[in-house]
């Protein structure tokens, strides 16, 4: 292998699975422009209309289960299976198609769609269905406090120090389809860089921190992503 790098992280966001057909945030026709993110995606939008965020989840459940991973999910998976050494890909994504592609050192820091967990007994399990506020949980029985397994504004991402980690031990951040707006992972190239990281950026478009990247490369994640990653090896 010719790449001089040591550890790797790689962080990846919307972008790199809007060409599977899920919808991002931030884009022109994204998610934010149609939902009030206050109300979906917040745990007081949560606690005011639970039947409106279940709604919303259901929707996008049903459109990940149509979706198939595209040649950028693919070619991280490949990448992973070729590097022998320190290597984590961080996802904010709460897809499933990381994994459908075949990446396994893999952290979900924004939780899963096909996860629900219960408030009232904390069992946590997959979830490929509708549910609502009649669903009772599978484990205690109880109806009206199940939510999604996902991480919303206020609520502390997963995974933390083992992604403080991976980014105080690494020479080399890529960060893929994200538009950098959302923290603690729009900081995450500033910590790579104090660590002597070199810092890459690939997405559609400058992202709001792309001042902070080394290096930048602009256009669809299934084009820029799997050339880059040939490149790399
Ligand atoms: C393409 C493409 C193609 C399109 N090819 N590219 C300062 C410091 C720390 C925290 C804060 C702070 N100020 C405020 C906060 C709090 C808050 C926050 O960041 N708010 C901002 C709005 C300012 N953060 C939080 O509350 C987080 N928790 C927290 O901070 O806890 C305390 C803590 C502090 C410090 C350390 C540790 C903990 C929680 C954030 C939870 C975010 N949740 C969501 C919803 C998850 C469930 C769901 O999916 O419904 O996560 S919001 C949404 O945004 C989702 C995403 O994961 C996240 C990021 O979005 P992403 O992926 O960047 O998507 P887009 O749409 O914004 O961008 C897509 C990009 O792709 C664009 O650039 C396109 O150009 C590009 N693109 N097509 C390549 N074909």
């Amino acid at each position: 292998m010719a790449s001089p790098y040591q550890s790797l992280v790689i962080l990846t966001g919307a972008g790199i699975s809007a060409e599977s057909g899920l919808g991002t945030f931030r884009d022109k026709d994204g998610l934010w422009t149609q939902y009030d993110l206050r109300d979906v995606a917040t745990p007081e939008g949560f606690a005011r209309n639970p039947a409106l965020v279940h709604e919303f989840y259901n929707a996008r459940r049903r459109n990940l289960l149509e979706a198939a991973p595209n040649p950028a999910h693919a070619a991280l998976a490949d990448l992973e299976r070729q590097w022998p050494r320190d290597f984590l890909l961080v996802t904010q994504n709460v897809d499933d198609l990381h994994e459908r592609a075949g990446s396994t050192r893999l952290l979900h820091m924004h939780g899963e769609l096909l996860k629900i967990r219960c408030e009232n007994c904390g069992d946590r399990r997959e979830c490929r269905q509708d549910i609502d506020l009649a669903t009772a949980c599978p484990a205690c029985g109880t109806p009206g406090y199940l939510r999604p397994h996902v991480v919303w504004f206020g609520e502390m991402p997963l995974g933390m120090a083992q992604i403080e980690q991976a980014l105080a031990a690494c020479d080399l951040f890529i960060s893929i389809g994200t538009s950098g707006n959302v923290y603690p992972a729009a900081g995450f190239v500033a910590e790579a860089r104090r660590q002597g990281a070199h810092t890459v950026e690939l997405n559609l478009e400058p992202s709001e921190g792309h001042s902070v990247f080394a290096e930048k490369r602009y256009g669809p994640a299934s084009e820029i992503v799997p050339a880059f990653m040939r490149a790399l090896l």
